[in-house]
Protein backbone atom coordinates (compact mmCIF):
# COMPACT_ATOMS: atom_id res chain seq x y z
CA UNK A 1 0.00 0.00 0.00
CA UNK A 2 1.44 3.23 -0.69
CA UNK A 3 -0.06 6.41 1.21
CA UNK A 4 0.33 9.72 1.10
CA UNK A 5 -0.69 10.24 5.19
CA UNK A 6 1.16 8.38 7.62
CA UNK A 7 -0.68 4.99 8.51
CA UNK A 8 -0.19 2.62 11.67
CA UNK A 9 -1.72 -0.43 12.22
CA UNK A 10 -5.28 -1.79 12.98
CA UNK A 11 -3.78 -3.28 16.85
CA UNK A 12 -6.36 -2.42 18.77
CA UNK A 13 -9.20 -4.19 16.72
CA UNK A 14 -10.16 -7.42 18.72
CA UNK A 15 -11.94 -10.20 16.84
CA UNK A 16 -14.44 -12.32 18.90
CA UNK A 17 -15.71 -15.85 17.92
CA UNK A 18 -19.08 -15.93 16.60
CA UNK A 19 -20.81 -17.12 20.09
CA UNK A 20 -19.22 -14.29 21.69
CA UNK A 21 -20.10 -11.99 19.26
CA UNK A 22 -23.67 -13.10 19.65
CA UNK A 23 -23.97 -12.67 23.23
CA UNK A 24 -21.48 -9.48 23.27
CA UNK A 25 -24.24 -7.84 20.60
CA UNK A 26 -27.35 -9.33 22.75
CA UNK A 27 -25.87 -8.14 26.14
CA UNK A 28 -25.05 -4.91 24.71
CA UNK A 29 -28.69 -4.22 23.39
CA UNK A 30 -30.08 -5.66 26.78
CA UNK A 31 -28.01 -3.10 28.81
CA UNK A 32 -28.68 -0.02 26.18
CA UNK A 33 -32.85 -0.82 25.99
CA UNK A 34 -32.32 -0.51 29.99
CA UNK A 35 -31.89 3.64 28.83
CA UNK A 36 -34.64 6.11 29.47
CA UNK A 37 -34.73 9.32 28.83
CA UNK A 38 -35.39 11.03 32.34
CA UNK A 39 -37.12 14.52 33.24
CA UNK A 40 -36.76 14.82 36.54
CA UNK A 41 -33.13 14.75 38.26
CA UNK A 42 -31.71 14.66 41.68
CA UNK A 43 -29.33 17.03 42.29
CA UNK A 44 -26.87 15.00 43.79
CA UNK A 45 -23.15 16.08 42.64
CA UNK A 46 -21.29 13.80 39.83
CA UNK A 47 -17.84 13.62 39.64
CA UNK A 48 -16.50 15.90 36.79
CA UNK A 49 -14.20 12.81 35.86
CA UNK A 50 -16.98 11.26 34.77
CA UNK A 51 -18.32 13.87 32.09
CA UNK A 52 -15.00 14.23 31.18
CA UNK A 53 -14.50 10.57 29.72
CA UNK A 54 -18.36 10.75 28.48
CA UNK A 55 -16.90 13.46 26.08
CA UNK A 56 -13.63 11.69 25.35
CA UNK A 57 -15.90 9.09 24.22
CA UNK A 58 -17.89 11.31 22.31
CA UNK A 59 -15.39 13.14 20.63
CA UNK A 60 -13.96 9.39 19.33
CA UNK A 61 -17.04 9.76 16.99
CA UNK A 62 -16.75 9.06 13.02
CA UNK A 63 -16.54 12.23 11.64
CA UNK A 64 -16.61 13.95 7.94
CA UNK A 65 -12.80 14.64 7.09
CA UNK A 66 -12.10 14.13 10.80
CA UNK A 67 -12.63 18.09 11.30
CA UNK A 68 -14.00 16.99 14.89
CA UNK A 69 -17.16 19.85 14.25
CA UNK A 70 -17.93 19.56 17.89
CA UNK A 71 -17.56 21.84 21.17
CA UNK A 72 -18.84 20.93 24.36
CA UNK A 73 -19.76 23.08 26.94
CA UNK A 74 -19.81 21.95 30.48
CA UNK A 75 -22.19 23.66 32.70
CA UNK A 76 -22.61 23.25 36.67
CA UNK A 77 -22.51 26.88 37.51
CA UNK A 78 -25.98 27.20 39.25
CA UNK A 79 -25.91 30.86 38.02
CA UNK A 80 -25.08 30.10 34.76
CA UNK A 81 -27.84 27.22 34.66
CA UNK A 82 -30.60 29.21 36.01
CA UNK A 83 -29.83 31.49 32.66
CA UNK A 84 -30.24 29.01 30.43
CA UNK A 85 -33.25 27.59 32.81
CA UNK A 86 -34.68 31.35 32.08
CA UNK A 87 -33.99 31.42 28.40
CA UNK A 88 -35.04 28.21 27.55
CA UNK A 89 -38.81 28.62 29.55
CA UNK A 90 -39.21 31.51 27.38
CA UNK A 91 -38.96 29.80 24.42
CA UNK A 92 -40.99 27.03 25.77
CA UNK A 93 -43.60 29.21 26.69
CA UNK A 94 -44.14 30.32 23.24
CA UNK A 95 -43.86 27.06 21.83
CA UNK A 96 -46.54 25.44 23.92
CA UNK A 97 -48.88 28.00 23.94
CA UNK A 98 -49.05 29.02 20.13
CA UNK A 99 -45.88 28.77 18.05
CA UNK A 100 -46.44 25.17 17.76
CA UNK A 101 -48.90 23.32 15.55
CA UNK A 102 -51.47 20.98 16.68
CA UNK A 103 -50.30 17.93 15.72
CA UNK A 104 -46.97 18.04 17.68
CA UNK A 105 -48.39 19.17 20.65
CA UNK A 106 -50.48 16.24 20.39
CA UNK A 107 -47.55 13.83 19.77
CA UNK A 108 -45.69 15.25 22.39
CA UNK A 109 -48.79 14.72 25.03
CA UNK A 110 -48.20 11.36 25.90
CA UNK A 111 -44.25 12.24 26.82
CA UNK A 112 -46.14 14.72 29.50
CA UNK A 113 -43.85 17.53 28.76
CA UNK A 114 -44.37 21.07 29.09
CA UNK A 115 -42.91 24.97 29.35
CA UNK A 116 -41.25 24.41 33.03
CA UNK A 117 -38.11 23.25 32.95
CA UNK A 118 -36.53 22.86 36.34
CA UNK A 119 -34.46 19.99 35.27
CA UNK A 120 -32.27 22.78 34.11
CA UNK A 121 -31.57 23.71 37.40
CA UNK A 122 -31.47 20.65 39.60
CA UNK A 123 -29.03 18.12 37.18
CA UNK A 124 -25.92 18.56 38.24
CA UNK A 125 -24.23 18.99 34.65
CA UNK A 126 -25.70 20.79 31.13
CA UNK A 127 -23.76 19.70 28.54
CA UNK A 128 -24.27 21.77 25.65
CA UNK A 129 -23.27 20.45 22.68
CA UNK A 130 -22.10 22.99 20.11
CA UNK A 131 -21.69 22.10 16.04
CA UNK A 132 -18.92 24.07 13.83
CA UNK A 133 -20.07 24.93 10.92
CA UNK A 134 -16.45 25.92 9.99
CA UNK A 135 -13.35 25.68 11.51
CA UNK A 136 -10.20 28.48 12.00
CA UNK A 137 -6.63 27.78 11.82
CA UNK A 138 -4.07 29.49 13.76
CA UNK A 139 -3.83 32.50 11.03
CA UNK A 140 -7.90 32.98 11.52
CA UNK A 141 -8.20 31.22 8.11
CA UNK A 142 -11.68 29.68 7.44
CA UNK A 143 -11.34 25.67 7.41
CA UNK A 144 -14.05 23.64 5.49
CA UNK A 145 -16.04 21.43 7.55
CA UNK A 146 -18.22 17.97 6.31
CA UNK A 147 -21.13 16.69 7.05
CA UNK A 148 -20.96 18.66 10.09
CA UNK A 149 -25.08 17.86 11.76
CA UNK A 150 -24.28 14.05 11.29
CA UNK A 151 -21.01 14.25 12.60
CA UNK A 152 -22.31 15.98 15.76
CA UNK A 153 -24.98 13.71 15.88
CA UNK A 154 -23.00 10.59 16.16
CA UNK A 155 -21.03 11.93 18.60
CA UNK A 156 -23.75 12.98 20.84
CA UNK A 157 -25.12 9.45 20.45
CA UNK A 158 -21.81 8.14 21.40
CA UNK A 159 -22.35 10.98 24.54
CA UNK A 160 -25.71 9.64 25.25
CA UNK A 161 -24.31 5.73 25.34
CA UNK A 162 -20.90 6.88 27.40
CA UNK A 163 -23.56 8.16 30.20
CA UNK A 164 -25.95 5.62 30.57
CA UNK A 165 -23.25 3.34 30.91
CA UNK A 166 -21.39 5.15 33.73
CA UNK A 167 -24.67 4.81 35.39
CA UNK A 168 -26.17 8.85 35.16
CA UNK A 169 -29.28 9.76 33.12
CA UNK A 170 -29.72 12.34 30.53
CA UNK A 171 -32.64 14.27 29.11
CA UNK A 172 -31.70 15.66 25.64
CA UNK A 173 -33.29 19.00 25.67
CA UNK A 174 -34.07 21.06 22.27
CA UNK A 175 -34.95 24.72 23.22
CA UNK A 176 -36.44 26.35 19.93
CA UNK A 177 -34.82 28.41 18.75
CA UNK A 178 -31.59 28.15 21.37
CA UNK A 179 -29.25 30.79 19.57
CA UNK A 180 -29.26 32.25 23.54
CA UNK A 181 -26.77 29.40 24.17
CA UNK A 182 -24.43 31.33 21.82
CA UNK A 183 -24.06 33.88 23.94
CA UNK A 184 -24.29 32.21 27.79
CA UNK A 185 -21.77 30.06 26.80
CA UNK A 186 -19.13 32.32 25.34
CA UNK A 187 -19.07 30.48 21.76
CA UNK A 188 -18.33 32.02 18.35
CA UNK A 189 -21.12 32.56 15.89
CA UNK A 190 -19.89 29.73 13.39
CA UNK A 191 -20.47 27.49 16.31
CA UNK A 192 -24.81 26.24 16.15
CA UNK A 193 -26.22 24.88 19.90
CA UNK A 194 -27.13 21.29 18.51
CA UNK A 195 -28.55 20.25 21.93
CA UNK A 196 -28.57 20.67 25.44
CA UNK A 197 -27.84 17.18 27.44
CA UNK A 198 -28.70 17.86 30.79
CA UNK A 199 -27.27 14.52 32.87
CA UNK A 200 -27.31 13.52 36.27
CA UNK A 201 -29.13 10.92 38.58
CA UNK A 202 -32.94 10.40 38.38
CA UNK A 203 -34.82 11.93 41.19
CA UNK A 204 -36.23 9.27 43.72
CA UNK A 205 -38.97 7.91 42.49
CA UNK A 206 -39.11 9.01 39.25
CA UNK A 207 -41.61 7.89 36.77
CA UNK A 208 -41.42 7.80 32.94
CA UNK A 209 -43.74 7.68 30.06
CA UNK A 210 -45.23 3.97 29.34
CA UNK A 211 -44.03 3.86 25.48
CA UNK A 212 -42.25 1.07 23.64
CA UNK A 213 -39.57 0.60 20.77
CA UNK A 214 -40.41 -0.60 17.00
CA UNK A 215 -39.88 -3.98 16.60
CA UNK A 216 -36.84 -5.14 14.20
CA UNK A 217 -39.44 -5.78 11.49
CA UNK A 218 -40.62 -2.37 11.85
CA UNK A 219 -37.46 -0.74 11.72
CA UNK A 220 -34.87 -2.84 9.27
CA UNK A 221 -34.99 -4.70 6.44
CA UNK A 222 -32.41 -7.49 5.32
CA UNK A 223 -32.30 -7.64 1.59
N1 LIG B 1 -38.44 21.54 22.94
C1 LIG B 1 -39.71 21.30 23.61
C2 LIG B 1 -40.62 20.41 22.86
C3 LIG B 1 -40.25 19.01 22.64
C4 LIG B 1 -40.13 18.55 21.34
C5 LIG B 1 -39.90 17.23 21.08
I1 LIG B 1 -39.84 16.62 19.15
C6 LIG B 1 -39.75 16.31 22.13
O1 LIG B 1 -39.51 14.94 21.87
C7 LIG B 1 -39.88 16.75 23.44
C8 LIG B 1 -40.11 18.11 23.68
C9 LIG B 1 -39.49 20.86 25.06
O2 LIG B 1 -38.35 20.60 25.44
O3 LIG B 1 -40.44 20.77 25.83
Amino acid sequence: MSHSEKFVPLDQYRRYEPEEMMARARDFYAEMRRRRTVRDFSDEPVPQEVIENCILTAGTAPNGANMQPWHFVVISDPALKRRIREAAEEEERAFYSGRAPEDWLEVLAPLGTNAEKPFLETAPYLIVVFAQSYGLDEAGRKVKHYYVQESVGIATGLLITAVHHAGLVSLTHTPSPMSFLNEICARPKQERPFLILVVGYPAENVEVPDISKKSLEEIATFL
